[in-house]
């Protein structure tokens, strides 16, 4: 089962109910790029990457489509059941760009799915929950709507809530804290993501005006290297996410115990392939973990679902999604949705997703 043919296509993902607001400040639409792979037997599978911007991390829409330019045409011919040999492949053509190579991994195993006639959970060692929780990201903002949405979110049924903090006063968001763990108490664990806007001294800070509060404290400084060095001076667990984007990094930090979980996007890591191996090292360590990526649509989050499906609940974090702040599905009736705060894992071949590529205009790129 040989790639014959690749497309590449530009979307554009406006904000619904935006912007989003993160410490860097506000988010009013993405540009999302989606890859469809045919193969020699005439197999479709479809991929995406959906950077956050262009400075959120070494990433950005206009380079993965400039990436892709460089992997479409070195990658035909591979045989699509082979994905180690398709990674060696890419590592062949073009150092670093994880990201654009996990538009090509995610449409490999949807391809690759459809043909066995299996989930591509099934293809990263098989489903162990047939459902799998999502949870919700809440904007940087003021306490009192912060713990209104906050309520509303647990209410609507998510376990699990990530307040965005920093880029202001951390008395602020030591405020909106407790006023959420108010809100909802034990009924949702809370995570305070700073996503790397704090200093190791605002860290520290943060953490001991909220010593009596269970949350968790997700990638509150630039690098991994301060996290770890605050990380004795925290009354609260540390997790790392944007700069967990290797596997040999991950494994140091894990084999060495210096961190409490990740926050895991496929894409950063590279796509299905690589994230099994992070999985894993973090089952090996018992340390949970999210399955998640920057942005993007149905496809991004048809494949966290899958690879979330996999990993141990005992150990899952939960699967973020952007749809909640998106207006449309690629495919509106198996598009992925959250129902009582968790997704339902899709049961059909591949990915479970029936796209029609004119939704999309024509392609940026096509080669075959
Ligand atoms: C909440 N996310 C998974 C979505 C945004 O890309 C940011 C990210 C995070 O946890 O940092
Ligand atoms: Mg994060």
């Amino acid at each position: 089962m040989k790639i014959k043919s690749i497309r590449v296509f530009q979307h554009d993902l406006p904000i619904v109910g935006g912007p989003y607001i993160m410490s860097s400040g506000p988010i009013h639409a993405l540009d999302t790029t989606l890859v469809q792979i045919e193969a020699d037997n005439g197999v479709i599978g479809w991929g995406e990457t959906c950077p956050l911007g262009t400075t959120y991390a070494p990433s950005h829409a206009k380079g993965a489509r400039a990436a892709l330019a460089v992997l479409a045409p070195g990658v035909l011919g591979i045989d699509l059941a082979r994905p180690r040999a398709f990674h060696h492949r890419m590592e062949s053509l073009l150092e670093g760009h994880a990201y654009a190579k996990a538009a090509l991994d995610i449409a490999l195993f949807d391809a690759l799915g459809k043909y066995f006639d299996r989930p591509v959970a099934d293809l990263l060692g098989g489903q162990l929950t047939a459902k799998v929780p999502s949870y919700y990201a809440l904007n940087v903002g003021p306490a009192d709507a912060v713990s209104r949405l906050a309520k509303d979110r647990v209410n609507a049924g998510f376990g699990r809530l990530q307040l965005k903090v920093g880029g202001r006063d951390v008395r602020e968001d030591i405020e909106v804290a407790c006023r959420v763990f108010e809100a909802v108490g034990d009924q949702a664990q809370i995570v305070l993501d700073a996503n790397r806007s704090l200093s190791r001294e605002q860290a520290i800070f943060l953490s001991s005006g909220l010593r009596d509060i269970p949350v968790v404290i997700e990638q509150p400084c630039a690098t991994s290297e301060e996290c770890i060095q605050i990380r004795p001076s925290m009354n609260h667990p540390i997790y790392i996410d944007e700069t967990a984007d290797n596997l040999a990094g991950i494994t140091h930090m894990v084999g060495n115990g210096l961190v409490d979980g990740f926050g895991l996007k496929v894409t950063r890591l590279g796509g299905l392939q690589p994230m099994m191996a992070v999985r894993d090292v973090c089952e090996a360590a018992n340390l949970p973990h999210t399955c998640d990526d920057f942005w993007g649509g149905n496809i991004i989050t048809a494949a966290c679902i899958h690879l979330a499906s996999t990993v141990d609940p005992k150990r899952l974090a939960g699967v973020w999604s952007a749809q909640s702040y998106l207006d449309h599905h690629y495919d509106t009736r198996h598009g992925p949705r959250v129902v009582d705060g968790v997704f339902s894992v899709p049961q059909s071949a591949g990915l479970g997703l029936d796209i029609d590529p004119a939704q999309f205009g024509s392609p940026v790129l096509e080669v075959s």
